[in-house]
């Protein structure tokens, strides 16, 4: 059965859960289900042939956590694990005589750079292998699912892309609201991986089949792939320590019927669905004709949590990140000052670009790694979409390979080299690509010559598999000093690539007003002119407050901005000063909110000059993470804010050990303290500040670090005879583990004092658990120390 003919025929059936049926039958907690494809190989066939019974199509491989990263320490290798369970699955459909065997691909169980330490690379690798083995192996499509993380997704995508032929069907885990781990929408998901050509594409785990069915309306609307929808036997209950799912096989029929009829092709379960679920599903959908796929023909590119469409409004691309004419950032580049290129993104951002042009083309540079640098760096603290700019066909690769999302390629033209080195790369990465309508011949004076050449251009995409929906047509604004009829032409330009190949056009605005004074007059009225002519993206300086009026005063009068809300929101009550760029002074709270390190840290050094180290940390540092604390838990920002905002909080605090070790007189150590954050946890930046004020105070630190386990903080205290154990938490989930690791050194060292700290404890919880003491800062554990060492 050649599957992507099936597809839309007929309903096709995935099986349901593997693991959560292996839990119920013994599997160990931390045993890897994979071992069982050696050693109860009976067991898994047995699951493989019910749910064949039972009437799925589509068998799933018992290989999820498959690979190499995870398969480590398991004693076997993830080849021999995969090679078993692809031969287990096709004896069941061979004995069946019906049916088809899904490579099962599950992420790394390590979260990729810079939320994790695996790098993108690495993460391929792994997938590559098991995309080799399985289909060596003989598995007909492969199944990447429960994928939480956009970024790696594509690592994963194009590893099977790569190396096999197999047909590449992709499921991800969205939460409640609809978002990734990482913050990404369904929009977002869906642009990446169309782009990068998979075959099918759906949700998976996490979710009942209710939740999901809520999510299809949003797929539904941006996606014109088949969609695969793989829900769990509803949420997950925790009952006396056993996982419970509490969808019954005919309610879990009774929503798989409304999510086909929502337009889903491939159905099936993951956690807690049975056979039995199955086979109800079959039952109640069998007979159901797909709905038909309607192509979406949209056109838009995405960050790692959101899309941005052209059409519905003039788009505004920053043109900042520019070396052109521009002496400074020319010197940033050479000096790999990334902070500098941040800056110059996160103004832009604020000024209102949707979309940021990313240029760091200088001969003396290696602009290939630059361009791989600064594109890891800006998409991990600006979360706008991002322009690829070069002319470079191996930056513009490498650059395209590991952008988190489906970019924007600056630029193409009709010239037919550069079509056929640009156009390959769109067709197999994705992307939106600017399209300047000029040729061998040079730029067509006419408007008419312009369009010729954006026909020729649109063509050609075509001979390589891309719709007219991924050219952005640039129709090239001269310079009106130099040629006044120029501007004529490009205007015209606009209305007929609009009007007669209904496709999007961009300007780079300001060409337009070389060598004539006050350029912002000319560039803003040309702009004006340009969106009433239909220009739909202007690459364009955010920080002209003449060009932003513009912008703002036509969406207003033509109506795209509705009620003149945005009008209103951005110029009322307000002396329509742009927002200040993020200069180098750059307030410390702010550097952390925004995630940037060199400024944090440059700004605490500054800030040490006037101010105490603990008043630092306790009047900015802190509420600076409280804020973002604060958005992460309503969702206004994720986790790989988060993160880059933890490491600049950590920037600064370096800023401040440095000074404390300057300033604190050297005298000899005194007693011994241990400090861990407990198992489970992983927020060390408010033990490693204790840390740092013990030391201070001269007492001989022993970090055992994060995520430390109850015995390895009792055996240490016995070891080392120590006193007194410093514990932090973080989160209300690991207060238990604290518990338990005061209760062993209660037992196992009596002696030991205990004194606990972190933003979820309280007195009343710090007694609960019988701590000997609590402080709600780091200052208090000094004062616990003298006490308890009799030093007051
Ligand atoms: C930075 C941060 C991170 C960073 C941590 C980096 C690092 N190396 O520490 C990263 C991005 C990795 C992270 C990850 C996660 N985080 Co987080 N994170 C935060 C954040 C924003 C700040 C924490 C912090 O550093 N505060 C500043 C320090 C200085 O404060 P502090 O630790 O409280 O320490 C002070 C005092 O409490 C005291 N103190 C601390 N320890 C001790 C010990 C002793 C003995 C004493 C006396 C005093 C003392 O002294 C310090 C200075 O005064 C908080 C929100 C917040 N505002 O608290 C969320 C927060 C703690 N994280 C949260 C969550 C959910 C997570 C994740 C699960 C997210 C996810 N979905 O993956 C993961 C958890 C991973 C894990 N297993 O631990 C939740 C916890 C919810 C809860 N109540 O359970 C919070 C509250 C955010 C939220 N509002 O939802 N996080």
């Amino acid at each position: 059965m050649d599957i992507l003919k099936q597809l839309g025929k007929r309903i096709i059936f995935f099986e349901g859960g593997m693991g959560s049926i292996l839990q119920q039958n013994g599997l160990a907690p931390g045993e890897l289900p994979e071992v069982w494809n050696v050693e109860k190989p009976e067991f898994i066939l047995n699951v493989h042939r019910e749910y064949l019974k039972a009437g799925c199509d589509i068998v799933k491989t018992n290989t999820f956590g498959a690979n190499s990263i995870k398969m480590e320490d398991s004693g076997y290798t993830a080849k021999e694990l995969i090679e078993k369970a692809v031969s287990i699955a096709k004896q069941a459909v061979n004995e069946n005589g019906h049916g088809l065997v899904a490579m099962d691909i599950g992420p790394t169980g390590k979260l990729l750079r810079p939320l994790g330490d695996l790098e993108f690379d690495g993460a391929y690798e792994a997938f590559k292998e098991m995309a080799i083995v399985g289909e060596q192996a003989g598995a007909d499509v492969a199944l990447i699912e429960t994928m939480s993380d956009t970024h790696e997704v594509k690592a994963a995508v194009l590893a099977v892309k790569e190396n096999t032929k197999l047909p590449v069907f992709v499921t991800m885990t969205f939460d409640e609201n609809a978002k990734l781990l990482t913050g990404g929408d369904i929009p977002a998901a869906v642009a990446l991986l169309e782009g990068l050509g998979v075959d099918g594409i759906g949700f998976n785990c996490g979710l009942g089949p209710t939740q999901m069915k809520a999510f299809m309306k949003e797929l539904t609307a941006c996606c014109s792939t088949p969609i695969i929808v793989n829900p769990n036997a509803g949420l997950p209950k925790n009952i006396n320590g056993q996982t419970v799912y509490d969808v019954n096989p005919e309610e879990f029929a009774k929503e798989m019927l409304d999510i086909v009829m929502e337009g889903a092709w491939i159905i099936g379960g993951c956690c807690g669905t049975t056979p039995a679920h199955l086979a109800e599903t079959i039952k109640v959908c069998k007979g159901i004709m797909p709905v038909p796929l309607e192509q979406k023909n949209l056109t838009v590119i995405s960050s790692y949590t959101h899309t941005v469409q052209f059409g519905p409004r003039p788009i505004i691309i920053g043109e900042r990140i520019n070396p052109t004419g521009k002496s400074r950032f020319k010197q940033a580049l050479r000096d790999h000052d990334m902070d500098y290129i941040l800056k110059e993104g996160i103004t832009q951002q604020q000024n209102g670009a949707h979309v940021l042009d990313v240029n760091v083309g200088l001969p003396e540079i290696d602009e290939v790694q630059l361009m791989q640098d600064a594109i890891k760096e800006i998409q991990s603290v600006i979360d706008l979409p991002l322009q690829i700019d070069t002319t470079d066909p191996i930056a513009m690769e490498k650059a395209m390979r590991i952008y988190n999302g489906k970019p924007l390629i600056n630029s193409v033209n009709g010239k037919e080299h550069s079509m056929h080195e640009v156009f390959p790369l769109v067709k197999k990465y994705g992307g939106v690509v600017i399209a300047l309508t000029l040729d061998e011949n040079g730029i067509p004076p006419t408007a008419e010559g312009r369009l010729e050449v954006a026909k020729k251009i649109i063509a050609t995409a075509e001979t390589y598999g891309i719709p007219k929906t991924d050219l952005i047509f640039d129709v090239l604004a001269m310079t009106i000093s130099a040629e006044q009829e120029a501007a004529a032409a490009t205007l015209k330009a606009l209305q007929l690539i609009r009007d007669e190949l209904g496709a999007y056009t961009s300007l780079g605005i300001s060409n337009i007003s070389f060598g004539l004074p006050q350029r912002e007059n000319i560039n803003a009225s040309f702009f004006t002119m340009a969106l009433q002519n239909g220009l739909s993206a202007a690459i364009m300086n955010p920080g002209s407050q003449g060009m932003m009026k513009a912008y703002y005063s036509y969406c207003a009068l033509s109506g795209v901005d509705k009620q003149c809300m945005e009008y209103i929101s951005v110029y009322s009550g307000q002396t329509t000063e742009a927002t200040a760029p993020v200069g180098a002074n750059i307030p410390l709270d702010q550097a952390v909110i925004k995630g940037l390190k060199e400024s944090a840290h440059a700004a605490a050094q500054e800030l040490l000059k006037t101010m105490e180290p603990l008043e630092i940390i306790n009047k900015l540092l802190v509420p600076a993470l409280d804020v973002v604390g604060k958005e992460f838990e309503q969702g206004t920002l994720f986790l790989p804010q988060l993160l880059m905002s933890a490491e600049a909080a950590k920037a600064a605090f370096e800023a401040i050990k440095v000074h404390f070790e300057k300033s604190g007189t050297v005298q000899e150590k005194g007693e011994k303290i241990i400090l861990a954050t407990v198992k489970g946890d992983i927020h060390d930046i408010g033990k490693n500040i204790v840390k740092v004020l013990l030391e201070n105070y001269s007492y001989d630190v022993i970090d055992l670090g994060k995520d430390v386990d109850p015995g390895l903080v009792v055996d240490t205290a016995i070891e080392q005879n120590v006193q007194l154990v410093g514990l932090s938490a973080l989160m209300t989930t690991t207060v238990v583990n604290m518990e338990e690791t005061i209760r062993l050194l209660k037992e196992k060292a009596p002696h030991v004092k205990v004194m606990v700290g972190g933003a979820v404890l309280t007195q009343e919880y710090a007694d609960m658990i019988h701590a000997d003491f609590y402080s709600k800062d780091a200052m208090g554990s000094v004062y616990y120390a003298q006490r308890l060492f009799g030093k007051e």
